[in-house]
Formats: C-alpha cells, structure tokens, sequence
C-alpha cells in the first residue's frame, strides 16, 4: 500500500490506505484494528458521534434485544472485565455511552470526520484505488469499507396529506436528541415492528391518548428485563474466554443458549407446552431456541405460533383487540420476533386503542387526524416506527462505481450480489462488513462485525505483506455463493413473511432473501477456509513491492 502522501488540496484528506464509511461498532473496531496493522484509516460518519445505530434510533424504550453480556465487544479482554452493564437488556442511551468509552479508551476520534456523508466512490482501475467524495472533499484510497450498518435507512411512507399535519412527525430510527414530551398529547403509532412495540408501552404511559395503526400484528415475547446483580456479571465474566468462543463457534445466532436437541414434534404436547411456558417465563429472543426445527417445519412452528397467540388471548382483556393483536399471516420466527415490556398489556390501558389498517389502510394524513376506514382518528403527534430500506438502504445511497464504472446499485438492481457477503465481483477493494449475503441481521451483530473485521484486517494484512494490490471477487465464486445463500433459504420458513429481510417492506425492491441463513458458526468456518486456502474464489493483482508493518 503506498504511504500517505501529501497534496496540495488538503494535506490532512487526500490520501490513506483505507477509507471507512460509518463510525457505528463495525467502523470502530475496524479502526482499531487497521490502526494495528499500521494502515492510515480515515473513517467518516454522517452523525455527529460514533454509536451509528445507537446514535440514531433513540425512541423511548428503545433497548437492545440481545443481552448486553453477550452484546459487547469481546477482542479485549480488560474492555469487557471492566464496563458494567446495568440491565439484563441494555437501554439505548448506555449502549451509546459504551460505544463512546470504545471510542475514547482506544483513542479512535481522532481519525473519524463526523457530519460527514460518503457521497461517492469511484474504483480507478489504472491506479487501483478509490476516490471518494466526502462532505466537499476528496481522498483516495486504495481500500474502502462499508461499515454502514444494516438498519441505518429509515423508511418514511409517503402517505396522503402527510405535509399538512399540523403536529410533529418522529421517525423512531431518526429520532430527536433533545427529550420529546408527549404529556397530555394525543399520540398515533404507525407500525407494530421491534421500534414500536419496545416504545408504545413507554409512549402510553405518558400520552393523553395513544392510538396504535397497526398493518401486520407480530410475535413478541416478554424481555423479563431487569437490573444485573455483580454476581451476574461475574459469572459472565470469570467464564468469558470460553462463552464467547461459543457464541462464535458453536451457536446458529451468535447468542449462547441451550441448543436443542429435539423438533416441536418429537415432544407430546404437555412437554412442549411446559417448555414454551419456561422460556416464556425466561423471556427474550431464545424463545425460537427451544426445538431446532421451529424455521424449518411449518407444522412445528405452528405449536410455537399458536403457543402465543393463546399468550395474547390470555393477556389482552377485549377480545377484538386481542384478535387483532395475533398474527396470522407469516410463521414465528419469519420476521424477527420482538422483545418487549409489558406490549401486549399496555392495550389494557384506557387511553389505548388498535386500528386495524390491513383491513382499512390509512386514505389520509389530516392536519390533525389520521384517516382510515373513512374514520378520522384525531392525533397531536405522529410516530412512524414503519422501519428501513435494511441491508442495502444506505449502500444505495452512496453512488459507488467499481470496474468500467458501473455502479454497486444497478448491479444490485435484481437484489443484492456479494461472494460471503463481503465483497461484490466488480468492485475491487471494497468490502462490507455484515453485508447481503452474511448472517449478519440474523445473529448477534456484534459477534459478526468481530468476525469480519478480523476476517478483513487479515486479508489487508496477507495483501500489504505480499504486495498485492487488489482482491476482488470473481464472477464465478459469487454465483455459488448467492445460489448457496438462496438454497439455505429456500429450505426453510424465512421466505414465507413478507419481512424486510426480503425487501418485501420497500416497494419495489427486489425480494430476494438477504442474510444468510446458515450460521455464525459454520460461516465462520467457511469465510476461514476460504483466507486458508489464500482467499479462494478471489482474484488478486501483485504489482507492488511487498511493504512491511509500519514500525517494523
Ligand atoms: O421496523 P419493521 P422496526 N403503512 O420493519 C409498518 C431491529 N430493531 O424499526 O409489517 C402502514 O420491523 C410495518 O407493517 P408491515 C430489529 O431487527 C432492533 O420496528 O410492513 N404500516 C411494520 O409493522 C427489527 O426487526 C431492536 O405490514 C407500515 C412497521 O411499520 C428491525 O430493527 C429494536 C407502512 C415496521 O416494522 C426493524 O424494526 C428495534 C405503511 N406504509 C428494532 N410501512 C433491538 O432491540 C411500514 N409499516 C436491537
């Protein structure tokens, strides 16, 4: 890689080895990580702090659905022994105070620009590098990593009449910094995803009136959040060497748990619905961990299904309301299953009401009032938790051209391409950490932005010390790789919802199954195989002299 070199144009900005786009937990360990190979990095963020998803999605209520024993950085070892965490689930605004610790303790700021957005990247094939423009300026690269995140696109419908409202309107995944009150108001929720039913129990308890528009009803099962004892958090840590590496190398999700040894329907049906109740009663996301075949058989996923259905008849005191509130319309597990507090019995409230908007969608947004079913529902404030363009939203948002100046965008144009989800054939030197095509969305994301980090700093690492000059994905290895990926899916319940892992919520946008279904574990031995083999299925060019480690 060549050294920095200085410009006329700006000396500080012209030109490093690796430009990173986003300063969320991707583009903060990358930083560290390429900082140690003793690369220039030079990361920029469109917010104003590091934290990406934590920095945006600041709702109320809004917390992490994977226990912050296990959501927390695991490559150093004093990191994780040191900070406490509070909560069972970390609340949002100390996953943002922990993002800033990382940030500060590794000294990462000073190489980040933030209130910067990546515009543009363009592959020079004769130089082989990246020039990106990036809030007016200019800097070449000869790597540059996506480290956008999966869920940092928030989706605004365009609704009829919506610039008349009179009111606020709040995005949950861009929501204000500065505290939002809803005292006294007359509030409308629009959306039933993980955002609202986390805020609308939180958003009723303060509202004059909350009225909740919901399109599909979802799975949810009881977080039992609560504060963490210093024993729990010992136990975690005096154990951490080997929890994480199971969470690597030995869990489908990157979340250690029991891993079942039986289907739904090897058990009598006593048993099973024993075995519901006590995850139930246990709470969180490991409630789709109870048999191993719930993705994967419909008559197993039924007994789950129906197992909370009877949950919401039980906790939701109208029965019309209760109705509503039991999907019927995808498998459990099809859409990501939501963790909450107290969502199915904040409809007991008498300031809450569900609207049914599958069978009378919204005609319009009035000054004051929300109209649906040719009934004016008269609100003060609007919250659309309506979600992301995911995976591929903000990727698409930056015009990257790669080889012969196609663009990242119409090569995606029928759905996304990676090989491993870490690299699209044309566009050499341009990876994406937890990319289409990786578990990503589908695990733990702080296990899998570990895993590609290392995975990438190492293959810049083999690259600098041989001289090579670009890797790039071929033709051939992405082919099998995306038939893998969709083969995966095909076989299991996944397809089935219309999810945002399938882009089914973005009109227009290619529905085609975007993570990748097979597990951390045995990707990570794949993705490690492949560096093993010297990065098989990937084409190099050598024209450099070989360059050692800066220091050395
Ligand atoms: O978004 P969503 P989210 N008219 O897409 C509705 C992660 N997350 O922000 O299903 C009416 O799930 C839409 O209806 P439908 C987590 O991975 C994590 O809630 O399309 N309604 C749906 O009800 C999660 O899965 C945490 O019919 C419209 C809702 O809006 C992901 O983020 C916390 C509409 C959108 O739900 C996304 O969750 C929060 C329209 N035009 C989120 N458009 C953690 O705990 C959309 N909707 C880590």
């Amino acid at each position: 890689m060549a050294a920095a070199q200085p410009s006329a144009q700006n000396p500080a900005d012209a030109r490093c080895d690796v430009v990173v786009v986003g300063a969320g937990f991707a583009g903060l360990y990358l930083l560290h990580r390429l900082r140690g190979l003793g690369l220039s990095v030079k990361v920029y963020e469109q917010g104003s702090d590091v934290g990406g998803t934590w920095y945006w999605n600041r709702y109320p209520g809004a917390r992490c659905d994977v226990e912050s024993m296990q959501y927390s950085f695991s490559f150093d070892d004093q990191l994780q022994q040191e900070w406490d965490w509070s909560e069972r689930y970390a609340p949002q605004p100390e996953i943002l105070r922990y993002a800033g610790h990382v940030a500060d303790r590794f000294d990462l700021r000073k190489d980040i620009r933030f209130d910067t957005r990546v515009d543009s990247a363009v592959f020079d094939e004769r130089h082989k590098q990246w020039t990106v423009r990036a809030g007016g300026a200019t800097v070449t690269a000869q790597h540059v990593v996506l480290a956008t995140g999966c869920l940092s696109n928030a989706r605004t419908p365009q609704f009829r009449g919506m610039a008349d409202f009179k009111g606020n309107v709040y995005h949950t995944g861009h929501w204000p910094h500065e505290p939002v009150d809803f005292t006294g108001l007359r509030v409308g929720v629009i959306g039933t995803g993980s955002s609202a039913i986390q805020s609308i129990p939180v958003i009723a308890a303060q509202a004059a009136q909350l009225t909740v528009f919901q399109r599909t009803a979802n799975f949810s099962v009881p977080a039992r959040n609560a504060p963490l004892t210093d024993e729990e958090r010992q136990s975690w840590r005096q154990d951490y060497k080997e929890l994480r590496r199971r969470a690597r190398e030995d869990m489908k999700n990157g979340i250690v748990q029991v891993v079942p040894d039986r289907g739904a329907l090897d058990d009598p049906e006593e048993i099973r619905r024993e075995k519901y109740a006590a995850r139930w009663s246990s709470g969180g996301l490991t409630f789709m961990g109870v048999y191993n075949n719930l993705v994967l058989d419909g008559r197993a996923n039924d007994t789950a299904a129906d197992f909370i259905r009877e949950k919401i008849a039980e906790i939701v005191e109208d029965p019309k309301t209760a109705k509503l509130l039991q999907p019927n319309d995808h498998p459990i597990g099809s859409k990501r299953i939501c963790v909450d507090t107290d969502y199915y019995a904040t409809f007991n409230r008498p300031n809450v009401q569900l609207v049914d908007i599958r069978s009378h969608p919204i005609e319009q947004i009035l000054p004051h009032a929300v109209r649906s079913g040719g009934k004016d529902y008269e609100v003060d404030a609007l919250v659309l938790a309506t979600g992301f363009d995911a995976m591929t939203g903000s990727v698409a948002k930056i015009e990257i051209r790669g080889r012969g100046g196609e663009t990242l965008n119409d090569k995606w144009a029928a759905g996304p391409r990676t090989y491993l989800g870490l690299m699209s054939a044309g566009f050499p030197n341009l990876f994406i950490v937890t990319g289409p095509g990786s578990p990503s969305v589908l695990s733990n994301m702080i296990v899998s932005i570990e895993q590609h980090v290392d995975w990438i700093a190492d293959c810049l690492g083999y690259m600098r010390d041989r001289g090579v000059d670009s890797i790039e994905a071929t033709h051939q290895a992405e082919d099998k790789w995306v038939a893998h990926v969709n083969e995966v899916a095909e076989s299991t319940l996944y397809p089935q919802a219309n999810s945002w892992y399938m882009g089914a919520n973005i009109p227009g946008k290619p529905q085609i199954f975007m993570p990748y279904i097979g597990g951390v574990g045995a990707y990570r031995q794949i993705c490690n195989e492949v560096a093993a083999k010297d990065y098989e299925g990937f084409a190099m060019t050598v024209t450099a002299r070989p360059r050692a480690a800066a220091g050395s």
